[in-house]
């Protein structure tokens, strides 16, 4: 079938707006038609060439929301008008990962979802003869994409698609790295490295969590308004001070932070935030994605003196037995979802959502079929 769609054809440059030929779903895959889908700063990321698994041309998009049009052979947990939200972390409930109870990252179709092909191998996207590779497994600027059963959450047919589609990426990454992996607590104090998506979102769950003190910080102070909106208690912007932001942020509070968050991707910035982190038991998360051959560091004193460092995906969450949940709350209104939506863009506009980013100008744009 033809699917209109956004294909990077190249590192670097905008999409282009296309029709793809999708060929249909094969044995345990599914054909979704995508209604709305969020544009998340790890799109970008492999746009720009810097992501090690980037492969060209793609499909890009991971954040999105749709229906099931088809199903594959042997498919038997979603049928066709099924309301569902795409996993860039499959839950497939079989293998050593997702038995373990103690990770989200499941390996059933990891290393071909790295690879831009389904698990058999090959494309379901070809334009002009050739094949397209698959981004993430979800591929969600095209209208009509293939992902495998494994990587689909079933959800509430009446839940807003044009909010809820944030939930398969940004904001539950946000929310489930406060709760799954840092396990916020009552009265604890948090920093807050980069308030896009991600970091508003961790803010929220902060504030979910009853966090006491919660430190916004980034060098676009356009950011703070909606971060105060989602319970931040203070706004720190590094380019106010001549000194390292973690010295301010240690100054602030005596000893540093019980929680701090890295949502950026700039390994400088990680630094900062495991060093503004309380000697004796504090602990840094990374969430920001860094770009090939970039690496982390700091004095192994930091830890020598009770700091942990630990990083997360997808905020910890079971996709496929968490994401419903996530979306009755969001319905009613337990999670919030509409102010991380400052823009809408039709699929032909696809390309203003990437300028309004890198601007600094959204938090999330959804682009709508
Ligand atoms: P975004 O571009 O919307 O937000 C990033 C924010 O960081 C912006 O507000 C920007 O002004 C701020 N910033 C940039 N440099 C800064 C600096 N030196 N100091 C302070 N602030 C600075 O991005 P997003 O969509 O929120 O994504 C954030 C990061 O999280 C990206 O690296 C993305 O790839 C990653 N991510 C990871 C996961 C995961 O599962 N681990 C999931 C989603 C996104
Ligand atoms: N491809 C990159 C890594 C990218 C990465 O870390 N992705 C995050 C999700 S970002 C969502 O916006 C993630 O979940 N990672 C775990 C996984 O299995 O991909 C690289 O460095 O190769
Ligand atoms: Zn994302």
């Amino acid at each position: 079938m033809k699917s209109r769609a956004a294909v990077a054809f190249e590192a670097g440059k905008p999409l282009s707006i296309v029709e793809l030929d999708v060929a249909p779903p094969q044995k345990g895959e599914v054909l979704v038609r995508i209604t709305h889908t969020g544009v998340c700063h790890t799109d970008a990321f492999t746009l720009s060439g810097d992501d090690p698994e980037g492969l060209f041309p793609v499909v890009l998009g991971h954040e999105g929301a749709g229906v099931v049009e088809a199903v594959g052979e042997g498919v038997t947990s979603v049928k066709p008008g099924d309301h569902v939200i795409p996993l860039y972390t499959a839950e497939c409930g079989q293998c050593l990962f997702c038995k373990s109870g103690k990770t989200n990252l499941c390996v059933a179709v990891r290393a071909t979802q790295g690879k831009g092909v389904m698990p058999d191998g090959t494309t379901r996207f070809s334009y002009n003869g050739k094949p397209v590779y698959h981004y993430m497994g979800c591929s969600t600027f095209s209208e009509y994409t293939v992902v495998a059963e494994v990587s689909l959450a079933r959800i509430n047919p009446n839940a807003n698609p044009e909010q809820v589609c944030l939930l398969g990426c940004g904001v539950t990454t946000g929310l489930g790295a406060v709760k799954n992996t840092a396990r916020v607590q009552e009265g604890d104090s948090v920093a807050v490295f980069g308030l896009g998506g991600i970091g508003l979102a961790v803010i929220q769950g902060a504030q979910m969590a009853k966090a006491g003190r919660i430190i916004a910080i980034d060098t676009n102070p356009a950011k703070f308004e909606l971060a105060k909106a989602f319970g931040a208690t203070d706004f720190v912007n590094p380019k106010d001070h001549d000194r390292p932001i973690q010295q301010v942020i240690v100054e602030m509070t005596g000893w540093g932070v019980d929680h701090s968050f890295e949502c950026i991707g700039n390994v400088g910035v990680m630094r900062a935030a495991i060093e503004c982190s309380h000697r004796g038991w504090g602990q840094s998360i990374i969430i920001g994605v860094a770009g090939a051959g970039q690496e982390i560091s700091t004095r192994p004193f930091q830890l020598v003196t009770g700091r942990t460092w630990k990083g997360t995906a997808f905020g910890g969450v079971k996709g496929r037995s968490e994401l419903p949940g996530m979306v009755e709350d969001a319905m009613a209104g337990k999670i919030q979802l509409a102010p991380f939506v400052t823009h809408t863009r039709s699929l032909t506009d696809i390309n203003e959502a990437f300028d309004l980013m890198h601007e600094g100008k959204s938090i999330r744009t959804v682009v709508r079929y």
